[in-house]
């Protein structure tokens, strides 16, 4: 692989001597190459930047030594003089050189990022500094060769040239011959391939130190048994970490108190959920369903009110109200159709019945008669029937369960 780099402070990339980088440049896997942009200026004081038009604080770099870097480095050469247009080969071609610009708006970079790159024969890798280019530097750029916009995270470095560092670092390992072991780098695209979890704990010699001792798992030798706490460990580092990775199938839903924010999300949900209550009792009028978004608001006002996450999405809800003093009321008790059946509503009604207040001595709920799935669920929680009611649309069941003193 061929690399170019361009900077003002060339001797900031010198660490890409060493170490496994420097050990694939030495070999010949990479060819690496510094450039001092300044070589591309021509006055006196070899400028750089300049002040921003419409104003504002610091300085943003010149587009014309960026021009001529690109001129001096793309295979082509300079672009014919006159030309607005590109040259003969158009720029999506896959086989030429991508350019890569370090910004903190770039495409977030990751581990597929660094993989894609791995297969490229050519990367330049153009580093800022001050507040950035000046913005038809990669507008120019994108007519002459693929162009990348890359972020290594969401803070803001000085300059593009640490980003660089990382980027190379992550791209460099992964070309054929320059990690000793393969099979270790065949784990690491598998698991980030395959499921994408964070990585399990490792643990050498010695067995006990400083008091902690190795998992017990590790001396068993029943190598099943250590693959499977291992996975167990990531999908657990990972569900506390860094939950947004986890796939789907690994998910749990986290029961919180309901936002003002989720008002418009738990209003389509709790539709969702109340329709099939709708037809098992041949009738919309049921209050969850006429219930208003801004009815919704209010509730979530006055009453308590949990919702059920599950990643992003709202998949579960319930409420909860003091009446009479010494009556915990339960109601809304709703979960996304196709999250129904796997505990959540039970979840849901027990974190509820905790947040019953102080002096509550019994919780309430009402529920229709034909909601023969819901009946069972009050019943396995210990809830009794204590009354029918005549609704207008429909009767109700009302439900009782005593709170212990
Ligand atoms: C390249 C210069 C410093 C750039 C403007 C940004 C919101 C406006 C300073 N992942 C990552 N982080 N930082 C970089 C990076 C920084 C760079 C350059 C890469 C070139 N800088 C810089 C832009 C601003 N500022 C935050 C308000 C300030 C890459």
């Amino acid at each position: 692989m061929r690399l170019d780099i361009v900077s003002i402070f060339p001797d900031y990339l010198a660490p890409l001597g060493l170490s496994l980088v420097g050990k694939a440049t030495r070999t010949g896997i990479v060819e690496l190459a510094v450039h001092d942009l300044r070589q591309w200026t021509h006055d006196r004081h070899r400028t750089v930047d300049d002040t921003p038009y419409g104003g504002g604080a610091g300085m943003v770099m010149k587009p014309d030594p960026w021009g001529e870097a690109l001129d001096a480095l793309l295979p082509d050469g300079p672009e014919p003089s006159g030309a607005g247009d590109a040259g003969e080969r158009p720029v999506e071609e896959g086989d030429g050189p991508l350019l890569l610009v370090m910004t903190p708006s770039g495409t977030p970079f990751s581990q597929p990022l660094a993989q894609s790159l791995a297969a490229e024969r050519h990367l330049l890798i153009a580093c800022g500094r001050y507040e950035g280019f000046d913005a038809r530097v990669v507008e120019h750029a994108r007519t002459r060769v693929r162009v990348l916009e890359v972020s290594v995270g969401d803070y803001v470095l000085n300059g593009g040239e640490a980003a660089a560092l990382v980027v190379v670092e992550a791209v460099v390992r992964l070309l054929p011959g320059v990690v000793g072991n393969p099979e270790s780098l065949t784990e690491e695209s598998h698991a980030s391939a395959h499921d994408g979890l964070l990585e399990y704990p490792v643990y050498t010699k010695p067995p006990s130190w400083r008091g902690l001792d190795v998992p017990e798992v590790l001396f068993s030798g029943h190598h099943g048994r250590i693959a499977t706490w291992r996975r167990e460990q990531a999908v657990q580092r990972t569900r506390e970490r860094r939950p947004e990775l986890l796939p789907p199938a690994l998910q749990r839903p986290v029961v919180r108190p309901a936002v003002p924010a989720d008002a418009g999300e738990l209003w389509t949900v709790q539709r969702a959920a109340y329709l099939p209550e709708a037809r098992a009792h041949e009738t919309f009028d049921l209050p969850p369903l006429l219930e208003t978004l801004p009815e919704l608001v209010e509730a979530l006002a006055t009453s308590t009110v949990l919702v059920a996450r599950l990643g992003p999405r709202l998949v579960g809800s319930v409420r909860g109200e003091a009446v009479d003093g010494d009556v915990w009321y339960v109601g809304r008790l709703l979960v996304a159709p196709d999250q129904q059946g796997r505990g959540l509503g039970s979840a849901l009604l027990a974190a509820v019945e905790e947040l019953a207040p102080a002096g509550s001595r019994v919780l309430r709920l009402v529920t229709g008669v034909r909601s023969t799935a819901n009946l069972a669920l009050y019943a396995r929680r210990g809830y009794v029937e204590v009354g029918r009611q005549d609704h207008p649309a429909t009767p109700v069941v009302v439900l009782e369960k005593p709170l212990p003193a």
